[in-house]
């Protein structure tokens, strides 16, 4: 009892330690956030007690001594009156100010920051770090003590970043951008959790910000951006699908549907199959076979990643980007692969059951 109650008392976050209101603070804007956070919880303490012991010394004090005790009523008091309005006015110009700064600080990356951009979708993140040409998904990774901006979008429909150590938070809007902006002070591992409800698998949108020293930073990076290289042909269908497709999934789908492309699924029969009929009219299977423009089918899939308007699939317009210089030999092998294999990486509803290391997801 009397431990719970000084836990409550007890406000002083540290990186290792939350208290009873808070996790434990692991950013530099965190001082700030949860300096806010006690003042106005002490407020909220002191004017507990003084109202409420009040309350009860008036209850007594002028409480009906005999059944045919009459008194006054009470009238003006200035005194009072302008106490109960100056005291707040105070405070709550104390809090503003405060509030205000931190706000403005949280608002505001600092010039420099480490970029990565991050797109939610129904159920899952993903986080593109442009400088090093890496992708991740469900997971982060930022140097400790560097300023890292988050430039946010979502596929769907609204979602919300939120990192509960690090004390920030934004809305992830479809068709925009918002940001935020974070300095991690220890290395470690944090969550990240959707925090705006956005469907049935809301509560499975999480993912881990691994906070990492800065000096391994760039080898960290770098490494994952090529991790490919070193992998062999039977492991590239977990990698392509895991890293590689989140660039392909605002028009593609794994379930049979139709978007702004055709769906993967069945593609590769498709191919194979010389199944495709273009725009002119032609059919992919006059153009597979020996002496033909793409002999083998899966020079067609390698053409359609980088010369994508060269044979436009019949009922599409030519909205897919070109892949060229961005997709190394490899991983357009890896994609190939992933074709060939999509029956092992998703079940029936497109959902991705394996991770990246080709275990299955739980
Ligand atoms: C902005 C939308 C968009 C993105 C992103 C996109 N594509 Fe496409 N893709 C299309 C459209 C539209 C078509 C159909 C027209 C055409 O053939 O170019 C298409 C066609 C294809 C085809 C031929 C399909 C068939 O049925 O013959 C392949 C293969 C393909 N895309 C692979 C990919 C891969 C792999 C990625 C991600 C690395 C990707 N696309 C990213 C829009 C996109
Ligand atoms: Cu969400």
């Amino acid at each position: 009892m009397i431990e719970t109650l000084t836990q409550l008392l007890i406000t002083t976050t540290t990186v290792d330690n939350g208290t009873f209101w808070l996790p434990k603070a692991a950013s530099t804007v965190a001082e700030d956030v949860d300096f806010m956070f006690e003042l106005i919880n002490w407020i909220n303490y002191f004017f507990f007690a003084i109202i409420v012991i009040s309350m009860v010394y008036f209850c007594i004090k002028y409480r009906r001594k005999s059944p045919n005790m009459v008194c006054e009523g009470p009238t003006h008091n200035t005194a009072l009156e302008l106490t109960w309005t100056i005291v707040p006015l105070i405070l709550v110009g104390v809090i503003f100010t405060v509030g205000m700064r931190g706000y403005l600080d949280l608002r505001e990356a600092p010039e420099g920051s480490y970029e990565v951009q991050v797109t939610g979708q129904k159920w899952s993140w993903t986080f593109a770090h442009p400088e090093y040409g890496a992708t991740q998904v469900a997971e982060l990774t930022v140097p400790v003590g560097k300023p890292v901006r988050l430039l946010m979008t979502s596929n769907d429909v609204l979602h919300s970043v939120w990192i509960p150590d690090f004390r920030v938070k934004m809305d992830v809007v479809p068709g925009r951008y918002t940001s935020l902006w974070f300095e991690a002070t220890k290395v470690g591992d944090y969550q990240l959790k959707c925090t705006e409800y956005c469907g049935k698998d809301h509560s499975k949108m999480l993912a881990t910000v691994h906070v990492i020293p800065a000096d391994e930073f760039d080898a960290t990076m770098t490494k994952l951006a090529s991790e490919y290289e070193d992998m062999s042909v039977g492991q590239l269908p977990a990698y392509a699908i895991n890293r590689l497709y989140n660039r392909c999934v605002s028009c593609h789908s794994l379930d049979g549907s139709t978007g702004t492309g055709p769906s993967f699924k069945g593609l590769w029969d498709r191919v194979k199959g010389g199944d495709v009929t273009f725009s002119s009219g032609e059919k992919l299977s006059s153009l597979l076979g020996d002496a033909t423009l793409y002999g083998e089918p899966e020079n067609y899939i390698r053409e359609s990643l980088l010369d994508p308007q060269k044979h436009l699939v019949k009922g599409f317009l030519g909205a897919m980007p070109s892949f060229q210089g961005q997709l190394k030999e490899k991983q357009i092998l890896a994609i190939i692969e992933m074709f060939k294999h999509l029956d092992e990486l998703t079940d029936e509803q497109g959902n991705i059951t394996v991770n990246p290391d080709g275990t299955p997801t739980e």
